[in-house]
């Protein structure tokens, strides 16, 4: 009896997959498998595999539930080839597989992985997404420039969120200016909710413990939901503790407070354990109901429908190489201190210091604090991008790449985003209470006592003087920096060099 053998990848753990519909599972074979090519492509935080590794094994019971047969290869499996391609040939010899399917990947170099495969399998589009590639470049080929808003309003219409008839609720379809409000510490913070591991997590922690043990972060104490139920639950936790300020504080940071008011759902959406349309609705039907405001909401579903989608888009439009773009020339090697969080910086080793223990940050922890820090300093936005996707568990190179590529670093040329996300002290120390502990004054602009990012803001406008001259968003930095005086150029620019060089020279004294 000819029979098909289902690929799923560790980030789609979802039941209604393309690669599953309208098949027998009485003639279908479904393959998970551990592999060390993609536990090793970088060097992943140690949170992530385990996280990968556990929701792939109790996804493999989950379709064991419903009627599948499911063949799980475990990393440590002696006969593990080590890579996607091995363990399909493998298993489609060893279940007399006539077809082979897969619902496409989220990175090119998977995909030209599987293209390669003889015979070819057959690739489905990933419809757990709301915008096909081919909705995105038509929507794409009739713009001179790209914005998520517009893109945005397109995601709205087609899904009927948040509208009433054909306008938008509330008569605006984007309520960013009521939000961007400093935190200050509230006792009554809510607290993501904490999973103890089963029995299937404990033994994938004891495997990432022996055979990934020396990679970056920590792994214990681990609580991520790794289940369709325990991740359901934390996305209520969050709709009805947190989202009603999501949008009052989104860009604030304090310091011990990881999370704030974000929802941590990004993993559990990305590896296919919630359905980010039916989080969408959730969160749409608090509003209704009147248990959330209008401003949290909207923010909410912005940044799933929109910047999820939107990423995504710019991802697969612009080709395998975007990884690679350097537009700002950036050549400076990744300090050391992205990897052991030793600064005397207080907002950069906050930031670090809690990717290292959750391998998590929030938003403008990512854009405006190791972000900013790297597109000042030149960092080299590939060696950057490798960090990113190392370090955070929801990071998977669809998102990640334009994320860090286009709207952190810049180097698309102002593709994703019209102008860089640079700041200096004074944006830190008004959307978070870091400065007050740091070794640095903010309120210094030059010397060795002042914040490094005021003399570095500088630096940079100066460096890309003439390209930024140009861009309206940035006209004005760049006439504020042309009238001021020669010597005090020359002092700011003098101070950005010695850090600079002090960055150089050992990476973590800074
Ligand atoms: P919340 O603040 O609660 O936001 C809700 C949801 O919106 C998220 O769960 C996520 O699904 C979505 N979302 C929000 N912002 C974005 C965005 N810019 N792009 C795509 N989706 C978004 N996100 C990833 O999922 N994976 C990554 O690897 C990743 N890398 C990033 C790298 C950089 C340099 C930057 C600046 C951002 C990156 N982001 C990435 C986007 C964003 O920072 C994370 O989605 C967010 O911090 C996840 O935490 P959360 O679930 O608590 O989000
Ligand atoms: C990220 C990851 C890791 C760490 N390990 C595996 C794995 O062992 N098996 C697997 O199927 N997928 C894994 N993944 C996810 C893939 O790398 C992911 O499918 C690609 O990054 C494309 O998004």
């Amino acid at each position: 009896m000819p029979r098909t053998l289902v690929l799923i990848l560790g980030d789609q753990l979802s039941p209604d997959l393309s690669s599953l519909r309208g098949l027998d599972p009485a003639r279908t074979t479904v393959l998970l498998c551990e592999v060390m090519a993609e536990a090793s492509y970088v060097g992943h935080h140690q949170k992530k595999i385990a996280f990968i590794f556990a929701a792939m094994r109790h996804f493999a019971e989950e379709l064991r539930g419903v009627g599948w047969a499911v063949d799980y290869v475990t990393l440590d499996d002696p006969a593990n080839t080590g890579t996607l391609a091995g363990e399909v040939t493998r298993a489609a010899a060893r279940r007399n597989a006539t077809t082979v399917r897969v619902t496409e990947p989220g990175e090119w170099r998977v995909l030209a992985a599987l293209q390669a495969l003889t015979p070819a399998p057959e690739i489905l589009p990933d419809d757990r997404f709301l915008c096909s590639h081919a909705e995105f470049q038509d929507w794409a080929a009739e713009r001179k420039v790209l914005r998520m808003e517009y893109f945005y309003r397109l995601m709205r219409r087609k899904t009927g969120l948040l509208m009433d008839g054909d306008q938008p609720a509330g008569g605006q379809w984007n309520f960013d200016h009521d939000n961007r409000k400093r935190a200050a510490p509230d006792l009554f913070m809510p607290q993501p909710p904490r999973h103890a591991p089963d029995a299937i997590t404990r033994e994938v922690l004891n495997l990432v413990a022996l055979r990934f043990g020396g990679n970056f972060g920590t792994l214990e104490p681990f609580w991520l939901p790794v289940t369709r139920d325990d991740a359901e639950r934390a996305a209520r936790t969050f709709i009805t503790a947190a989202l009603p300020r999501f949008g009052d504080y989104q860009d604030a940071m304090l310091t011990g407070q990881k999370f704030l008011y974000h929802s941590l759902l990004s993993p559990l959406i990305n590896v296919g354990l919630l359905d980010p349309l039916a989080v969408c609705r959730m969160a749409e039907a608090a509003w209704r109901d009147g248990a959330a405001p209008l401003n949290a909401v909207e923010g909410f579903i912005r940044q799933i429908i929109g910047w999820r989608e939107y990423v995504r888009g710019i991802y697969w439009r612009e080709g395998p190489d975007y990884v690679r773009r350097n537009a700002l020339g950036a050549v400076r090697p990744l300090p050391a201190l992205y990897w052991t969080g030793q600064t005397g910086m207080a907002c950069m080793a906050a930031a670090i210091g809690q990717t290292i223990e959750e391998a998590y940050a929030h938003h403008i922890q990512r854009l405006m604090v190791t972000g900013n820090f790297a597109l000042l300093t030149g960092i080299d936005p590939h060696a950057l991008h490798e960090w990113y996707l190392a370090v955070y568990f929801d990071a998977f190179e669809w998102v990640e790449a334009p994320n860090t590529i286009g709207m952190s670093q810049f180097a698309d040329g102002g593709l994703l985003a019209s102008k860089p996300y640079a700041a200096s002290g004074a944006y830190i120390d008004r959307m978070s209470d870091y400065c007050g502990s740091c070794r640095y004054s903010v309120k210094q602009k030059t010397g060795n006592q002042a914040c490094p990012l005021n003399a570095l803001y500088w630096d940079f406008i100066a460096r890309h003087r003439d390209r930024f001259a140009g861009n309206p968003r940035m006209a004005q930095m760049v006439r504020t920096w042309d009238r001021m005086a020669e010597p005090r150029q020359a002092e700011l620019r003098e101070s950005a060099a010695r850090f600079l060089e002090r960055l150089d020279r050992n990476g973590t004294d800074v």
